[in-house]
């Protein structure tokens, strides 16, 4: 896809036989080459709902140049002011609880019954140690990956779950500023990669599976807190079974303390497959915005987040001048050796050596 390609990719002309020149390596090659784009035309691009250059822009706050990045930022920037006035949901489940098939089916809704367009994003907490990005996979959205009214980007595969997640936190600022008004953000619910999306988004929904609903199915009490509804999924299998958990989770909601928002969790049944209450769902997030834009607190979630957002860019940059530091990277190698044998203390070594980097940046 060449939307996924980064904008300095480095390509070598195919020169497998030398003197015949196959014309489709040629057209791929030609097409690669792609010239560099302004700032101004990333962001006229970007405000005009152009897909490819929103993949290209997004493609340089996933990479980790400085050249890039500062691009990213500028480009970042002067999107800002067209983006928010969307409406940011995310998803979570336990892996196979449906939420890719959930998203096809909620996301195609949006698009074709209500004429909206949606962007759907992820923050895969397994790529870290993968290396690859399993969430938001385009092979359980074929209708929706074919809709011009949706963009899907799957999760950014390199990096700590904090840098994942700044960075589909910018990419959704970006695909809002492109006219992208509701966003849907997948996470896999084994990790701590729902509170990461749960502070990017003002809706949050647990999918979950008839059944084994006695003990809340081993979600940590944590996740519960954080959600705004669960949807029992696959309820076509057994709807009765559906129905009964449903009730089981309903009663169990009851023992937690109300929520700060004033809504009051909703339980219900749905199927991803045969689409049967996906709509509904969409109408309970609907009438959530109402319900919090109504009493403030959907403006003061998001102020709150901008906040946690800016806390975060604050310890992004403080670590990234640290770790750049030529006295930290000349100095560290030997204070984590020592750490390791034990002949220093983590937090004499730490002294050490941010006394190194604070004697530095003075002189
Ligand atoms: N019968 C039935 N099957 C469903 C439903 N929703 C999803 N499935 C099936 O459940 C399986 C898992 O669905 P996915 O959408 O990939 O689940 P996921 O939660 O995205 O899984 P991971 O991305 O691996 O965490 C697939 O075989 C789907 O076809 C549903 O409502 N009813
Ligand atoms: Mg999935």
């Amino acid at each position: 896809m060449s939307e996924d390609r980064p904008d300095t990719l480095l390509v070598v002309p195919p020169v497998d036989s030398p003197g015949s020149v196959d014309p489709h390596q040629a057209a791929l090659y030609q097409r690669r080459r792609r010239p560099a784009l302004t700032p101004d035309e990333y962001v006229d691009g970007i405000l005009r709902g152009d897909r490819a250059i929103l993949g290209r822009a997004i493609t340089l706050i996933e990479s980790t140049r400085p050249r890039d990045e500062e691009l990213a930022q500028e480009i970042l920037e002067r999107c800002l002011p067209h983006a928010g006035q969307t409406l940011r949901v995310g998803i979570t489940g336990a892996p196979g609880a449906g939420k890719s098939t959930f998203i096809e089916a909620l996301g195609t809704h949006l698009t074709r019954d209500r004429g909206e367009r949606v962007a759907v994003l992820a923050v895969d907490p397994s790529s870290e140690f993968s290396g690859g990005s399993i969430l938001g996979d385009k092979t359980r959205m074929e209708q929706l990956a074919a809709d011009d009214r949706a963009f899907i980007r799957p999760s950014p595969a390199r990096g700590s779950l904090g840098g994942v997640a700044r960075r589909t936190r910018e990419t959704m600022l970006l695909c809002e500023a492109a006219g992208f008004g509701n966003i849907l953000v997948e996470t896999v619910g084994v990790g701590q990669s729902e509170t990461a999306v749960y502070a990017m988004v003002d809706f949050f929904l647990l999918l979950m599976l008839a059944g084994a609903g006695d003990e809340l199915q081993g979600i940590k009490r944590g996740i519960i807190e954080m959600t705004d509804a669960i949807a029992i999924n696959k309820a076509d299998m057994d709807p009765l079974r559906a129905e009964q958990t449903r009730r089981q989770f309903a009663s169990a909601l009851h023992l937690f303390p109300p929520a700060a928002s004033g809504w009051t969790p909703r339980v219900v049944t749905c199927s991803a497959m045969t689409r049967q209450g996906i709509a509904s769902v969409w109408e309970m997030v609907r009438e959530h915005h109402a319900f919090t834009r109504g009493n403030g607190y959907f403006d003061a979630r998001r102020r709150a987040q901008l906040r946690r957002w800016l806390n975060e860019a604050i310890e992004h940059g403080l670590r990234e001048d640290f770790q750049r530091n030529p006295e930290v990277q000349r100095h560290l190698p030997a204070l984590e050796g020592a750490v390791d044998s034990g002949r220093l203390s983590p937090f004499r070594a730490a002294r050490e050596v941010l006394d190194l980097y604070r004697s530095q940046r003075k002189g």
